[in-house]
């Protein structure tokens, strides 16, 4: 079984008439004849946009497409009238898509099991106390969940939130090997290398540390997103992916197909 891995397609704001994210990722997946797909967030700015790339992809070709939703998906930029971030997170988990609470099961070995997972300030730097956290604001850039996510409790508590849901899935899966999926980073090997004066500030926005315990057998992949960096890297039997395709402004060149090749990992699985 062929499984590709690719977050961070962010297709409105690489948006180029001539050559849109979304046509040259269905191009590579069926060049690629994956039969997964796992997006690993931020598909854009607005749910509705990302949910009906999903659907085309699953139309046009023969793999099965699953995601969990990043801060973007989620954002009420595109609808103000939404105010309540669960809304919009209810819509993206009722796509037949999204992993939140749904795990998938690959033949009698492997699970696939997601959610966004958030953040907690933990990969925060103790020189900044947890109010300076809350105001999102470092040096004239604003951290843009805090215009437009609204949770109706605060981030810490969001981000344990989703810990027990992921927690009590991998528990019913003991026996199984894990592919656990979020958007955000749950390894400090993938925050923005420092010194870095405003990433010093801004990683703490980046995951959370407190997922710790979920980073042990019977997880064997670990894939996140978020950060706009390509990296993986091997820890105690765990293989962690980052494939972010970022931003067309942050590609080396200018060329969507390229990029999306360069960037998705491929995982071959026996199933049986
Ligand atoms: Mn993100």
């Amino acid at each position: 079984m062929k499984i590709g891995i690719i977050s961070d397609i962010h297709i409105d704001k690489s948006y180029k008439e001539t050559d849109l994210v979304e046509d040259r990722l269905i191009e590579v997946v069926n060049d690629k004849a994956l039969n997964i797909l796992i997006i690993a967030g931020d598909i854009s700015n607005d749910y509705e946009l990302s949910l009906m790339t999903l659907d085309r992809i699953e139309i046009e070709t023969e793999c099965t497409c699953l995601f969990v939703p990043g801060n973007h998906d989620l954002w009420n930029k595109h609808h103000p009238d939404i105010i309540h971030t669960q809304w919009i997170y209810e819509k993206i988990y009722a796509h037949k898509s999204c992993l939140c609470d749904k795990p998938y099961e690959l033949g009698n070995d492997y699970v696939i099991i997601g959610d966004t997972g958030w953040y907690d300030f933990s990969f925060g730097n103790n020189q900044y106390a947890y109010e300076d956290y809350l105001v999102g604001y470092y040096k004239e850039r604003q951290w843009q969940d805090k215009k437009y996510i609204n949770w109706n409790v605060s981030d810490v508590e969001k981000c344990k939130e989703i810990y027990g849901r992921l927690t009590k899935q991998i528990d019913r899966y003991k026996d199984k090997k894990i592919i656990l999926v979020t958007h955000m980073i749950l390894h400090p090997y993938f925050l923005v290398p420092l010194p870095n004066e405003t990433w010093n500030y801004f990683n703490a926005f980046l995951g959370t540390a407190n997922y710790k315990p979920l980073l042990k057998s019977p997880v064997q992949y670990v894939i996140m997103g978020h950060v706009h960096y390509r990296k993986n890297l091997e820890e105690n039997n765990i293989k962690y992916l980052c494939r972010c395709l970022n931003y067309r402004k942050q590609w080396s060149e200018d060329n969507a197909k390229k990029q999306i090749e360069e960037t998705l990992a491929v995982l071959e699985i026996e199933t049986n």
